[in-house]
């Protein structure tokens, strides 16, 4: 842990919250009930930031559980039809953070060849989380008895004291082992270490912003958190999983505990070191032994991603300020205006009435206007998704006309989160006081499909946006159980002051504007700056006075102040900073404590449900903030509240290949930027490199200025240029959606999975496969013209082709190149080996449906290349009728194979052939000679339509040249 960069980030993070606090509401962003937070009754300081706690990999004296621990040592053992099980007995008490079992079940499984469990629970569970197999997938044996004999994986052990090595059979190479390493295990505090190899390479473990590798010196909270994007802190969601690339050996593992616990992973130069605060040991090894293998293995396992519906694939228009409907519309129209596709609108919390859920406002947005605005989108083949917030407003009890009849009918039958004591644990959102909705309840699922569903009845949505379900609180527990009679309350700061912060290059790209907006820059880096020393004092007076509320407790132990303090990115570190406090209580008993991680993903799974209920066969659209190992099985994600500023923009390659990882490769993050205010230069980048992720969207802060592709004319053209590219490609991302949803594979790609031999290229994270057949090298920087990029096997085994030019590009292995990329142009190239499919982009993803298909056969330099094509209705749960084309192409010529019954009725226009030696003496397709052009290496035959007027893939054809 550096820890200069963590106070860095401190004050980043509370110069945000100064960002929205202090000015007065603009009249145009207020809503009717908002006013200063000053005047009203809020909530105190500390209930705002906690309590002080020392994050123990911050404090230099905490005690070492490794080296003072005794660990366990095995009493008894015996084999099972598929493993081992074992009884451990504690060698000595020395309860460092948390009081030790005395007792322990070993249970080791060989699940399958390429998978191991090794499961390690306290004997008496009566004070133990066990996370239930109803909420989070159990990997399970494939059968009763194992063979052994084609294990990859082999666990072995020593008895006195107790340490495991998991080893690769084929190599003997050691992939996990706590030798040497006392196993912890207490009721608030579990720890293994295991050894790893210099110079290793690790990926996963999420959410953080961070470069692609986890790097020695890492400290990843695994913990939900409603933070704005810091780097390396922990945000909105939690995956337990590394992967573990070993150049060496060629080989590569996974590594997932399955928990839904606060977790801590540190990550040194030959060491792993893994902490829950609650929960079992449930360990799953994957045995790759590529990387991809290893992903699919993994997310088969967690669940494969949900099916996306066609239309996600196309262009996403938000922003937090589109304060009332007319506004809305105006946007969908300046878009139609200048030609720059919308397939999608958003909307952020404006439409709500008083921020309230499933409500709109009676004057911004009026229900009648409303309905009219979404059927004249929908008539326009566009779609609507607006947000919903986790947290539910409680209506103020002594005022009968604050009746919110969501919250009566949830509370009625009994959905909300509780205290210990059973009253309604009440805290604080965008509406005031709140209830959080409990997805362990019985009820709940009903009472929240049905509050989707009479919503739908005025509000035709095409799909959700999940937001604030880490889950997100404004204040410290209970907050509002005292006073919630006096309502409204609202946050403790005020939104919506205009951001004055600009991207790293807008002083030299835009210096007149620049100079007149100088001194209100000055004066905002200024008030950072102010905020940046108090902040600083505040943290070391709070550490001076730190009480020791950290105590040990026997039983469930000490729940609000565990004994180990995690290194939690909020105010003061306390863990019910922002969110609902540990102590919050499920309908089943279960603490918050011990399930904080799950919330967004059981509120996902229930929003899906609900959707599926309203429309049983279209295929539900979510995007979720909060996510877990699982989540992918019902909703893409984005990236969160990043900063309009060049740094973030290349952290959503890291980020994106993560998620691909965690089995969410539905993935995007705010192009252009989320907090701070964009310019023309990053927005233009920015909206090219958003262009090439599976999920698209333009959003933006409450206050900061307009950022849509038509607000300057350079992002306008550079808009057009790469959703053009986009669309063409949408046959190929639609392919790799449904590969995604059958295999687990990631839709973007790392160097490093596509070249694994290649170690030069553990960390590449600056570039992207889009698939196999596309590689993506953005700029990501201003002021600059070319960008520099790496093609792996370039003139050994590779050829690259540009996209733009067609041509083969004279590129040379391990040699980073530099290419020309003016603003407005992003370098895209062709893997030669691949065949694209293509189509004619139309302004909607209905109008390009429509369209002819084309295709790209970019030759490899042995001549060949092949490729697929998947089809259905783009929108059905249960597909009945889908097309699978296959394309080879080799020794000249090209051949398609479709199986299926979807009728893909548009004709093939063109076939585009990269890489063919000479001019061919003639061209046939389904043995009629036509005619060809050919020119710099490129073979192209156009007006193919006549004879695919039956569908361009109806008819296996052959092109021979
Ligand atoms: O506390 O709904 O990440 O995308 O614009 C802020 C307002 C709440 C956070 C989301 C962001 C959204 C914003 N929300």
């Amino acid at each position: 842990m550096q820890l200069k960069r963590a106070f860095f980030q401190a004050f980043a993070w509370s110069s945000l919250f100064d960002l929205v606090s202090g000015a007065p509401v603009s009249s145009k962003n207020s809503s009717s009930s908002q006013t200063s937070a000053s005047a009203l009754p809020s909530v105190a300081d500390w209930a705002t930031w906690g309590v002080a706690q020392v994050p123990n990999v911050l404090n230099a004296t905490a005690a070492d559980a490794n080296s003072l621990a005794k660990g366990y040592r095995v009493v008894k053992s015996h084999y099972t039809q598929n493993g081992l099980e074992a009884k451990l007995k504690l060698i000595n008490e020395t309860n460092i953070y948390g009081y030790d079992f005395d007792s322990l079940t070993l249970k080791v499984e060989y699940q399958s060849d390429n998978r191991l469990n090794v499961h390690i629970e306290p004997t008496d569970l009566s004070d133990v989380y066990v996370l239930p197999e109803h909420l989070a997938f159990k990997p399970k044996a494939e059968s009763e008895f194992y063979s052994f004999s084609n294990a990859d994986l082999v666990f072995t052990y020593e008895k006195d004291p107790f340490t495991f090595t998991i080893l690769r059979a084929s190599s003997g190479e050691e992939l996990f082992s706590t030798a040497g390493n006392p196993l912890v295990f207490s009721n608030q505090f579990i720890q293994l270490n295991t050894s790893l190899p210099l110079n290793h390479t690790i990926t996963g473990l999420g959410e953080s912003i961070h470069g692609f590798v986890q790097e020695p010196g890492s400290v990843k909270t695994l913990f939900a958190n409603d933070a704005g994007d810091p780097i390396d802190g922990n945000i909105y969601g939690t995956h337990p999983f590394y992967i573990d690339q070993r150049y060496d050996t060629n080989t590569t593992h996974g590594v997932y505990w399955r928990t839904s616990a606060a977790q801590e992973v540190i990550i040194e130069e030959e060491a792993l070191t893994w902490r829950a605060l609650s929960g079992v040991v449930d360990l799953y090894f994957f045995s790759g032994p590529t990387v991809k293998e290893v992903i699919s293995q993994y997310v088969h396992e967690i669940g494969l991603p949900g099916f996306q519906p066609y239309w996600s694939l196309g262009y996403h228009q938000c922003r937090w300020g589109y304060s009332t409907i007319q506004e809305l519309d105006e946007v969908v129209k300046t878009f139609k205006k200048f030609e720059i596709p919308l397939e999608t609108i958003w909307s952020d919390i404006d439409y709500m009435d008083s921020y309230k859920d499933f409500t709109t406002d009676p004057h911004r947005y009026p229900a009648k206007e409303f309905k009219k605005f979404l059927d004249t989108i929908h008539d326009d083949h566009q779609h609507y998704v607006p947000i919903v917030d986790a947290a539910i407003y409680v209506p103020n009890p002594n005022n009968a006309s604050d009746n919110y009849t969501v919250f009566e009918s949830g509370n009625s039958s009994e959905t909300f989160l509780r205290n210990p004591d059973g009253s309604l644990y009440i805290g604080a959102v965008w509406p005031g006081y709140t209830v959080f909705p409990d997805f362990f309840a019985n009820s709940t699922q009903e009472w929240w499909t049905e509050s989707f569903a009479e919503w739908y009845k005025t509000i035709e949505f095409d799909g959700i946006w999940l937001d604030m379900n880490e889950v997100s609180s404004f204040c410290v527990g209970s907050c509002g159980s005292e006073n919630y009679t006096q309502n409204p309350v609202h946050p403790p700061f005020v939104v919506g002051s205009s951001p004055t912060s600009y991207p790293e290059g807008f002083s030299k790209s835009n210096k007149t504007e620049y100079h007149s907006i100088e001194s209100s820059i000055s004066a905002s880096s200024a008030s950072v700056a102010k905020t940046a020393s108090s902040s600083s004092t505040a943290t070391s007076t709070s550490s001076a006075t730190l009480d020791s509320k950290n105590t040990l407790e026997t039983g469930v132990g000490n729940i609000n102040y565990p004994p180990y303090a995690i290194y939690n990115w909020q105010g003061n570190y306390d863990i019910a900073t922002h969110d609902v406090s540990p102590n919050a209580t499920h309908a089943d008993g279960t603490l918050e404590y011990d399930v904080h991680n799950l919330y967004g993903y059981t509120q996902t799974n229930a929003t899906y449900n609900a959707l599926l209920e309203i429309q049983p066969n279209k295929r539900p659209f979510i995007i979720t903030r909060s996510t877990f190992a699982g989540s992918g099985q019902w909703a893409g994600h984005w990236g969160g509240d990043n900063n309009a500023d060049w740094q973030w923009m290349y952290f959503s390659i890291p980020q994106a290949l993560s998620f691909g990882i965690f089995g969410i490769p539905f993935f995007g993050v705010d192009t252009c930027g989320f907090n701070g205010n964009s310019d023309s230069e990053l927005c233009s980048r920015w909206t090219q490199l958003s262009s090439f992720f599976p999920f698209y969207r333009n959003h933006n802060v409450l206050g900061a200025i307009s950022q849509e592709p038509y607000v300057w004319s350079d992002v306008t053209e550079a808009a057009k240029t790469s959703i053009g590219i986009r669309y063409s490609l949408l046959p190929y991302y639609y392919t790799l959606l449904q590969e995604a949803h059958t295999t687990g594979l990631p839709i973007l790609r790392a160097l490093s999975w596509q070249f694994p031999e290649d170690r030069s290229l553990r960390a590449a994270d600056r570039q992207f496969f889009v698939g196999d057949a596309l590689i993506v090298t953005p700029v990501l920087e201003p002021l600059v013209d070319t960008v520099k990029g790496v093609f792996p096997g370039s003139g050994e085994t590779e050829v690259y082709y540009d996209w733009y030019t067609q041509e083969a590009q004279d590129f040379e292995a391990g040699f980073n190149e530099t290419l020309d990329a003016p603003l407005g142009h992003i370098p895209l190239h062709v893997r030669g080996g691949h065949i694209l499919p293509l189509q004619e982009p139309g302004y909607t993803i209905h109008d390009s449906r429509k369209n002819p298909f084309s295709l790209i056969v970019a030759l490899d330099l042995d001549g060949y290349a092949s490729g697929k094509l998947y089809l259905d209705d783009g929108e059905s749960v249960n597909i009945t009728e889908s097309l699978y084309v296959d394309f080879i192409a080799e020794g000249h010529s090209l051949t398609s194979a479709a199986y299926g019954n979807f009728n893909a009725s548009q004709p093939l226009a063109n076939i585009t052939i990269l890489g063919v030696d000479s001019k061919p003496s003639n061209v046939t397709f389904l043995g009629e000679e036509i005619d060809f052009s050919f020119a710099n290496n490129t073979l192209l035959v156009t007006d193919l339509e006549d004879y695919t007027t039956g569908g361009a893939f109806a008819e296996e054809f052959v092109l021979t040249w």
